[in-house]
This record gives structure tokens, C-alpha cells and sequence, in this order.
């Protein structure tokens, strides 16, 4: 099902709104990354993290190094090749919401 992406405005509104994330992959991504103070709390994170996703059918993709989490947020299912959308300001706003 495809997903409308967000336009120059809301992209730059999202930004905004979550100061700690950047933009990626030229655009269509948002990117930020958590440190945490062992492997405990950044496994923690990603549970909670993943159950918010499981809630909203929106994924992250993420790498793990020990205490530390780089989240990727971006819709394949938005424009031709992916991009942002509500659904990734969405769960970012989650994201923030339980760090
Ligand atoms: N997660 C992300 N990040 N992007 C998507 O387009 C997406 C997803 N689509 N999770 C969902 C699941 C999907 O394919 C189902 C069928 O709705």
C-alpha cells in the first residue's frame, strides 16, 4: 500500500520537533543513536522500542553495539524508493517518548 511521503515543509517540521535526529540516505531516512550505560539498558530500549513497533506495524532498522543504538527510520512503502512519512515521525516521536 503505498504511503504518501512528506514534503520539504513537514520533513523540516519533523526535524524540528526531534532535534536529535538527522537526515540519512539523502533524505529519505532520519537517523539517531542512543548511548546507553551497558548492554542491559540498550536491550531494554530496543524491547520497549520494538513493542511500539509491533503496535504501529512500523519497523526500525538498527545496529547494536553493546550499549549503543543506531535507529533508521524511513518507509518502504513511501514514494518509488522509500522515504519519510507520518508513520516514521510517528514512531520517532514514540522513540523520544521513552528515552
Ligand atoms: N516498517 C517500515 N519501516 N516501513 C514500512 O514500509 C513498513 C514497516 N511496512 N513495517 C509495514 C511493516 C508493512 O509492510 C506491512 C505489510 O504493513
Amino acid at each position: 500500500m503505498p504511503v504518501p511521503e512528506l514534503d520539504a515543509a513537514e520533513i523540516a517540521q519533523l526535524l524540528a520537533d526531534h532535534p536529535q535526529w538527522s537526515l540519512a540516505r539523502e533524505g529519505k531516512a532520519i537517523t539517531r543513536t542512543f548511548q546507553f550505560r551497558d548492554f542491559s539498558e540498550a536491550w531494554g530500549f530496543m524491547s520497549r522500542v520494538a513493542l511500539l513497533a509491533e503496535a504501529q506495524d512500523h519497523h526500525p532498522e538498527w545496529f547494536n553495539v553493546y550499549a549503543k543504538v543506531e535507529v533508521t527510520l524511513t518507509t518502504h512503502d513511501a514514494g518509488d524508493v522509500g522515504g519519510l512519512s507520518a508513520r516514521d515521525a510517528r514512531l520517532a516521536r514514540s522513540i523520544d517518548g521513552i528515552v
